[in-house]
């Protein structure tokens, strides 16, 4: 089988580590492993196969020989490192914001759009989507083609490590903190406001139509991947203190009228979608049981009484896994597969 130099930027993040570790699990053909980051990772390794890599400084020569780059170390990264890693040959997944809205790159969830990579080939670059935007729209795929979608209505809550390993660690230390009665010890620092006990509806920044980009980003990239430039779609994006795993409460009116069991049995069969719906038997999903693990999860199915054709779902995936490392590598599966 033939085997592939793949690059991933931003190796030592949060997202860059569960890179790594999809791309060993799926057994992805793996020549030579370069980790990239900054260097304040200088005499960092990370563990491949067994192996410990030395991590390396990212710079305009870090792409030569490389076939596939992955990305994860920021927009500003990858706006400028992600055209010189096209150029120098390799094929670019990258998983920031940058280049997802841009009308000649592609933006990608396999269980949805897969035909849409063969536009990787206008600059070299696949866009990964926001991890919010991955699972709403798995979910929603089965619903879209048997039904046709109306109007969409999500709020999320977002888990700590959506906005980096350091959020993560803010979550331990003010939890700490608190425990211990030292609340002026409670500062916010990656995230907008006290994190441990509490629930923050801000996340990346706001615009003056009172949204924020995060909710821009769910609006935006689900109207791209579903083809559907004026679907109506709105959304409340809220941090909350969990590790890892985002959950959202999704609401759908559907063009045609459905059937809950068969709605039920659709999205069992779609791919990338697991239902858990039995709630008297606490057969619900939640991030904890959804952290590590691929699917997206579907619980809480049940009518919308207040509206014709009205759908809830609750929906669940672990965001750094579909919502970002493993989006990401299925990508490049298909590009190994079908175009390389
Ligand atoms: P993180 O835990 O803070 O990690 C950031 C990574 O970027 C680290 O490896 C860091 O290296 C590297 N980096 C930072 N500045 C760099 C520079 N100047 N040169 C080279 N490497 C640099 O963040 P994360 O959660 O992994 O997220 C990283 C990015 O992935 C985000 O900014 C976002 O764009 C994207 N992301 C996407 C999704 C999604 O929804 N698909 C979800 C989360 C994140 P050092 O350790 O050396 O500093
Ligand atoms: O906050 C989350 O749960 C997801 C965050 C994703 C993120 C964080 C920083 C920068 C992104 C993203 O993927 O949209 C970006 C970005 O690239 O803009």
């Amino acid at each position: 089988m033939k085997e592939y130099n793949v690059a991933v930027v931003g190796a030592t993040g949060a997202v860059g580590e569960e890179m790594i570790l999809t791309l060993e699990q799926r057994n992805f053909p793996v020549k030579n492993l370069r980790p990239l980051a900054s260097e304040r990772s200088i005499g960092k390794t990370v563990k491949f196969k067994g192996e410990e890599i030395p991590v390396e400084v990212l710079d305009k020569d870090s792409f030569k020989g490389v076939d596939i780059a992955l990305f994860s170390a920021g927009g500003s990264i990858s706006g400028k490192f992600a055209p010189i890693a096209a150029e120098s040959g390799a094929i670019v997944v990258d998983n920031t914001s940058y280049f997802r809205m841009e009308k000649d790159v592609p933006l990608v969830v396999p269980e949805v759009n897969p035909d849409d990579i063969a536009m990787y080939k206008n600059r070299g670059i696949v866009a990964n989507p926001n991890c919010s935007t991955i699972q709403m729209v798995v979910a929603l795929k089965p619903i879209l083609d048997h039904y046709g979608i109306k109007r969409i209505v999500v709020s999320t809550y977002q888990a700590t490590s959506g906005a980096g390993r350091k959020a993560m660690e803010e979550l331990v230390e003010q939890t700490r903190a608190w425990f211990e009665f030292k609340f002026d010890e409670c500062k916010p620092v990656k995230i907008p406001k006290v994190i441990a006990f509490n629930c923050v509806p801000h996340i990346d920044v706001f615009f003056d139509n009172g949204y924020t980009k995060e909710e821009m980003k769910m609006i935006n990239e689900t109207r791209k991947i579903f083809h559907k430039p004026d679907l109506p779609v709105t959304a409340t994006c809220v941090r909350v203190p969990v590790f890892r795993g985002h959950s959202e409460s999704v609401n759908v009116e559907t063009e045609k009228p459905f059937d809950l069991d068969e709605v039920r049995r659709m999205l069992d069969e779609a791919p990338g979608c697991k239902v858990i719906d039995d709630p008297k038997n606490l057969g619900y999903p939640t991030p904890i049981e959804a952290s590590g693990k691929d699917e997206t999860f579907i619980g809480r199915i049940r009518r919308d009484e207040s509206v014709e054709n009205g759908l809830n779902l609750w929906v669940v995936s672990d965001n750094l896994r579909k919502g970002a490392a493993l989006n990401a590598v299925q990508i490049a599966e298909i590009l190994i597969r079908d175009y390389l």
